[in-house]
């Protein structure tokens, strides 16, 4: 029974895949297309200033869409020599701001043009010095390591000029591939990162914090919200 039972399962799970088998040229040529039309995301900001992810693989066609997020950041070119540097005729989005409460989000999507290494960076204020870098197509892991490293080396960043290399436009936050920094929490547009999280308390300061001097429930929600701040910084 078991047997007939696995049998029956099986015919239908085959009868269900595609039909591989029956792919002639022209299927080739549909999967090259498909291939082709591939979007890869990258998240420019948001908690923090970084590119996420800093390194990406990508076929010639491909489209890298950064998707900026809390802050002002760029997607700039340069080079592994000049990691803060546009590169000269090379891409730029252009500073793409990311505001608390925004419903729509600010893209800049590049077709790749090649598999060569393209070194990418954020020109706004000391981002780049902080490691806001990243490589589409790195020669291996090394590679972005050692970018990153030249960048926090560089003494300033110099800003891009004009919009090159790519395309403006906006997508539904709902389909963006991030979800904001809660409401001020963003760092600083062009500023610091934000500020690391308290250091924990100890055993004795959650009795503290417990301790009945709250008397009446106005006070006790305030109390509830200060209890969250260190959770909400953690991310
Ligand atoms: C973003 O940064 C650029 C360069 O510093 C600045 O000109 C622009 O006003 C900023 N935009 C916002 C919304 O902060
Ligand atoms: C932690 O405990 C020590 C010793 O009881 C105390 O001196 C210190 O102030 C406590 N720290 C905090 C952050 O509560
Ligand atoms: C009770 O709540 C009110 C309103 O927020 C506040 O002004 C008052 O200080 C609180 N009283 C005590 C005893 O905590
Ligand atoms: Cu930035």
């Amino acid at each position: 029974m078991q047997l007939i039972l696995s049998s029956l399962l099986l015919a239908v799970a085959v009868s269900a895949l595609p039909a591989e088998p029956m792919l002639g040229t022209s299927g080739l040529r549909a999967n090259i297309r498909a291939r082709q039309a591939k979007v890869i995301p990258v998240v420019v900001g948001g908690p923090q200033d970084t590119f996420n992810p800093n390194s990406v693989t990508a076929a010639v066609g491909d489209i890298i869409q950064f998707q900026f997020s809390n802050g002002n950041h760029t997607a700039t070119q340069s080079s592994l020599e000049a990691p803060c540097t546009p590169l000269n005729g090379g891409i730029n989005s252009g500073h793409i701001p990311f505001k608390d409460g925004q419903t729509t989000v600010g893209t800049f999507s590049m077709v790749v043009s090649s598999t060569d290494p393209i070194f990418m960076f954020c020109s706004t204020g000391p981002h780049c010095q902080e490691g806001q870098v990243m490589i589409i197509n790195p020669t291996g892991a090394q590679q972005i390591l050692d970018f990153v490293k030249a960048a926090q080396g560089t003494d300033k960043s110099v800003e891009g000029t004009a919009i090159a290399g790519g395309t403006t436009s906006q997508i539904e936050l709902t389909n963006a591939a991030f979800v904001p920094a809660p409401a001020g929490a963003g760092g600083p547009p062009g500023g610091a990162p934000p500020a690391a999280a308290p250091p924990a308390a100890n055993a004795t300061a959650p009795a503290q914090r417990n301790a009945p001097e709250a008397k009446n429930g106005t006070a006790k929600e305030g109390e509830k919200k200060e209890k969250r701040q260190p959770v909400l910084l953690a991310f």
